[in-house]
């Protein structure tokens, strides 16, 4: 008898289902020209960390340092993708995916960071590339995932301004490379938490904890956002379409009505959601609500900076994943707003401590949306962490299933309330190294056992795989509730 974790014990909560999006819906409903994919990233699945000329980045220096990462876990062999990506890359293809996207390690093609190019390195981006075409699969290249290259951390990293030119050099490369093929470009992955759990908590690479480091890190973050896009745009086909991906959660107040909870909920807001979305419409940075951050921010800021920020991309990438509901606290971070955890509030969550509020992302869709000149949105992340019981080679994971019903429908909400959203990516093909909480929580369609690396099209995934097939779903679908124990 396997004895299953509370939340899986617990029927599915009314917070799995779409509200409004009526059930059944098909893939139809979409309309035909929307992406279906499935993300990843080079640190989280590659493994391959030394292999034919790759350098170290700061996430191999990170977790070989004592205490950060639980249990000791690192990425040094993690999902294996860069030797078994053509498997992979057959199940996302048996799934009937439309797209893929990826990340490329900055110092596999450029082991210093910069200078000479690692051919081997770029080779096997140019070998993802087309056996991503070969299978039908568009590929969807984010070149910066977390993984700078340490010779560049070296430098000062993101808290040095030089990183803007090293980046847009990077991104030439990889233009110039791939651009024949690739016709999807995201510049960064969630700055927000790379440059705050990476420079304000110090919980994920390069670790340190400094306002001022924080501060500088997410100003040439935004610049490096925009100058990516330009260096981008000049060496790429007119044809192709340039993005970035934005980290945001639905925001409520612990009291609603209570005057200093909705105000720290604004605050939570500007700083979570807007910081980096703002600056490339030519809004600048949101201010108003952070008016402590406005004479620190100047320090790192040059004249000229608040039209380099600007970029008119094609498309934004929304990454949801939960909401977050906020206090007021006298904590600095966030500017006196804290987040008050799911286990405190006695709701459902996930093995990430999430709570389980599909809603956040149709929510997230309609905020973006509503800025004059957004771009087209695309979910390119959503997903949920939630334990797996392999048995018998099947990987029943209902809690996993329901989520991504649920998200599929908030996302067809959104469209339907005219949304101009694309596609759907959900987090992960694999499960991966999910950074400090190293193995544990498995966010994949496909299992991995990490001791044979074998693969296991999870129950989410086959249901992914017959909603892609636009076979009608009953009405219950996704709707069954975990049984308590299994045999
Ligand atoms: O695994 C991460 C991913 O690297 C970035 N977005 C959130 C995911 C889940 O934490």
């Amino acid at each position: 008898m396997i004895k299953l974790p509370p939340q899986l014990i617990e029927p599915l909560p009314a917070a799995f289902y779409p509200a409004t999006a009526p059930l059944p819906f098909s893939r139809a409903d979409f309309g035909a020209g929307f992406h279906w994919g499935a993300a990843a990233a080079a640190y989280q699945t590659e493994g391959a960390w030394q292999h034919q000329g790759k350098g170290p980045s700061i996430w191999d220096d990170f977790t070989r340092r004592k205490g950060t990462i639980r249990r000791g876990e690192h990425g040094r062999v993690a999902a294996d993708f860069y030797h078994r990506h053509e498997t992979d890359l057959d199940l996302a293809q048996g799934m009937g995916l439309t797209d893929f996207r990826f990340s490329a390690a900055w110092s596999r093609v450029l082991p210093e960071g910069l200078g000479a190019v690692n051919r081997r390195g770029l080779d096997f981006y140019d070998r993802l590339v087309d056996a991503c075409l070969e299978r039908d699969l568009q590929p969807w290249l984010t070149l910066y995932h977390w993984d700078l290259p340490s010779a560049l951390q070296a430098r000062g990293g993101w808290a040095n301004r030089n990183i803007v030119g090293w980046f847009s050099d990077y991104a030439q490369v990889m233009a110039r490379r791939l651009g024949d093929r690739v016709a999807h470009w995201a510049v960064l992955n969630e700055p927000m938490v790379f440059v705050g759990a990476g420079h304000l908590l110090g919980v994920h690479a390069p670790g340190r904890r400094h306002l001022g480091a924080f501060l500088a890190a997410a100003h040439h973050a935004t610049l490096a956002q925009a100058e990516g896009g330009r260096a981008l745009r000049a060496h790429l086909p007119d044809s192709a379409r340039i993005g970035t991906t934005f980290s945001c959660s639905y925001l409520t107040p612990h009291r609603p009505g209570h005057a200093r909870d909705e105000a720290a909920t604004r605050r939570a807001d500007a700083i979570l959601n807007r910081f980096f979305v703002e600056p490339t419409l030519g809004l600048g940075y949101p201010l108003a609500e952070l008016p402590a951050l406005r004479w620190l921010l100047e320090r790192y800021q040059k004249p000229g900076d608040d039209q380099r920020m600007q970029f008119d991309f094609d498309f934004w990438g929304v990454q949801n994943y939960t909401r977050e509901v906020v206090k007021f606290s006298p904590w600095l971070p966030l500017q006196w707003a804290t987040l008050v955890p799911a286990k405190q509030r006695g709701v459902p969550y996930t093995d990430m401590g999430w709570e389980v509020y599909p809603e956040s992302i149709y929510q997230m869709l309609k905020q973006f949306s509503a800025y004059p000149n957004a771009p087209k949105l695309l979910v390119t992340e959503s997903g949920s962490a939630f334990p797996d019981v392999a048995i018998g080679g099947v990987v029943d994971d209902p809690a996993r299933r329901a989520y991504l019903q649920a998200a599929v429908g908030q996302v067809l909400r959104a469209q339907r309330e005219g949304v101009d959203v694309g596609g759907y990516f959900a987090w992960s093909l694999t499960d991966n190294f999910e950074w400090a909480e190293g193995y544990g929580p498995r966010f994949g369609l496909i299992h991995v056992d990490y001791e044979t690396q074998q693969r296991t099209l999870k129950n989410s995934g086959r249901w992914y795989q017959q909603f892609l097939g636009d076979a009608p779903l009953p009405a219950s679908a996704g709707q069954e509730q975990a049984t308590a124990a299994r045999d």
